[in-house]
């Protein structure tokens, strides 16, 4: 990228581009159906409210597909980042896998991820609210822990529902010097207009994507390829520069 201003906040968004060499499919791609039907017809709540075991057997197959796949170079070289970088740093994952963890967990790193559209190994309590840890299934409606309903849900947003933390991605963007988008479609709002957001707000702004996305006209400059070689090329850049 062009030498600019000195560069100290940094704001990434992934998606499911990121985990996609960890064997998990995303949602747009030829894999991405799941017995013919679209995300957008399951990951809904009027969807849950017609066909519960449809939609809890959706979410329980993938929970347990996650727990079998291992963070690739991209997530690595993001927790690598995160242990080097002094500035700011959050990295928004859409992504419901546990894969960025894992990969600084292993690297024994801190927590600036956050999961705007929830994780698969929570489940919500609409009895009482609360969000135990959940590595189980959900078919079979086991009693919430807390209080002993059988009311929990997976713990992801979907379609209408408002993503979680956003006062402070929009704080984050705010701040931001550089944004950079890695492994998303741009096709789901709000995240696909936080390109937009950062840029009007002085950010510089960088895509790392297989393909040109819905968004590639946003940003002020995209690099194409698989994540597991942009992002740790690019990681090296930023830490040797
Ligand atoms: C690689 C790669 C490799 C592959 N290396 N790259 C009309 C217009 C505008 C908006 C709306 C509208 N009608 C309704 C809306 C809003 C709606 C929306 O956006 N709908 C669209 C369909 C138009 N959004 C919502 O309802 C959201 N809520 C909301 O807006 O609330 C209002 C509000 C917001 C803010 C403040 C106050 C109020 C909620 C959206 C929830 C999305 N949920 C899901 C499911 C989560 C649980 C689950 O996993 O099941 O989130 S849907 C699904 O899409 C999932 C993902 O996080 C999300 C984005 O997908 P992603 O990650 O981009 O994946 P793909 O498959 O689309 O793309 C993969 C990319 O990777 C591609 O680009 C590939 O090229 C690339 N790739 N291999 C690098 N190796």
């Amino acid at each position: 990228m062009a030498a600019m201003a000195p560069l100290r906040n940094i704001v990434i968004l992934t998606g499911a581009g990121i985990s996609a060499e960890s064997g998990i499919d995303t949602f747009r791609s030829a894999g991405g159906l799941w017995e013919q039907h679209r995300v957008e017809d399951v990951a809904t709540p009027e969807a849950f409210a017609r066909d519960p075991d449809l939609v809890l057997r959706f979410y329980d197959m993938r929970r347990a597909a996650i727990q079998t796949k291992a963070p690739n170079p991209a997530h690595d070289a993001l927790a690598r980042l995160d242990r080097n970088w002094d500035g700011g740093l959050l990295i928004v994952t859409q992504n419901v896998d546990d894969l960025h963890e894992r990969a600084g967990a292993l690297l024994g790193i801190s927590g600036r991820v956050l999961h705007m559209h929830g994780e698969h190994l929570n489940a919500w309590c609409t009895a009482c609210d609360s969000r135990p840890r959940w590595s189980g299934t959900l078919i079979d409606r086991p009693p919430c822990p807390t209080c002993g309903e059988a009311a929990l849900r997976p713990d992801v947003v979907w379609f209408g529902e408002v993503p979680y933390e956003m006062d402070r991605i929009h704080a984050a963007l705010g701040e931001a010097d550089l944004f950079v988008s890695i492994g998303t479609s741009g096709a789901v709002y709000p995240a696909a207009g936080f390109v937009r957001n950062a840029r009007s707000l002085g950010a510089r702004t960088l895509e790392l994507n297989l393909e040109a996305s819905q968004g590639s006209r946003w940003f002020d400059e995209t690099r194409l390829g698989p994540a597991s070689e942009l992002v740790p090329a690019w990681v090296d850049e930023l830490l040797d520069g």
